[in-house]
């Protein structure tokens, strides 16, 4: 199997040469619950689960291929000690002020408190044996985590992400990751935000000055430099 560049924006990726599936992971960042699922922090919240559910999909068609071709993959879990003593008192304060604290209980039981069913993974892109799942306190995968050391380990220098949500969690370990030296690529269309100006201004945001912190590109896109064929609904 020949795998080549991906036809993303603003640039052909990855900057230096066809897609190497010993040195690419795929990120899935929080595909929890309590950020897509009825009941949990982000529907508490109020927001409409139909954009953050929306790359779920796409992201299972990747997330095979990935597995196919070796790709390592690593899930991630935002969440906080059950005795909330790794969350910020202002994290608290704020997730007070939209009627969803951190912490309190809810139809998914205790809001993104690790163990709880709201923080579980949904069961369309659940981690399977081997894959690891990097849990982390704040909105950046590489904050107060082992994420780091895992790539590295594993030969790592390529990072696909999909996840939820395109402008908080995805963004800030695209720009984390960027800033040590990985090259990344983000899938419009596994990713998803609480509100829709929000995903296509973060999307916007990483291909302005040539490609700020990476480059974007569809799942067919990838798929296609993969050697699979796009599912379209
Ligand atoms: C948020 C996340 N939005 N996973 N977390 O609070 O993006």
């Amino acid at each position: 199997m020949t795998l080549t560049t991906v036809d993303a924006t603003p640039y052909t990726w990855p900057f230096d040469g066809p897609i190497d599936p010993a040195r690419t992971a795929l990120l899935l960042i929080d595909w929890q619950t309590d950020f897509c699922g009825p009941g949990g922090y982000v529907d508490q919240m109020g927001y409409d689960l139909a954009l953050t559910r929306a790359g779920l999909e796409p992201t299972a068609h990747v997330l095979a291929a990935a597995r196919e071709l070796g790709l390592t993959v690593i899930h991630t879990r935002e969440g906080h000690r059950p005795d909330l003593s790794d969350l910020p008192a202002n994290k608290r304060w704020r997730s007070a002020q939209v009627g969803a604290e951190i912490g309190s209980a809810g139809p998914c039981g205790r809001i993104l408190v690790r163990g709880e069913p709201g923080w579980e993974i949904v069961p369309e892109v659940a981690p399977i044996p081997g894959e690891p799942i990097v849990d982390k306190p704040g909105k950046g995968a590489f904050y107060a985590t082992d994420l780091d050391l895992l790539l590295r380990s594993a030969g790592i220098t390529h990072i696909v992400l999909t996840g939820i949500t395109t402008d908080v969690c995805v963004h800030t370990t695209m720009r984390e990751a960027n800033d040590r030296g990985y090259e990344c690529l983000v899938l419009s269309d596994c990713t998803g935000a609480t509100e829709r100006k929000h995903h296509e201004a973060a999307l916007s945001m990483v291909t302005m000055q040539g490609g700020i912190f990476g480059a974007v590109a569809t799942s067919g896109q990838l798929l296609a430099a993969l050697g699979k064929q796009t599912v379209t609904a």
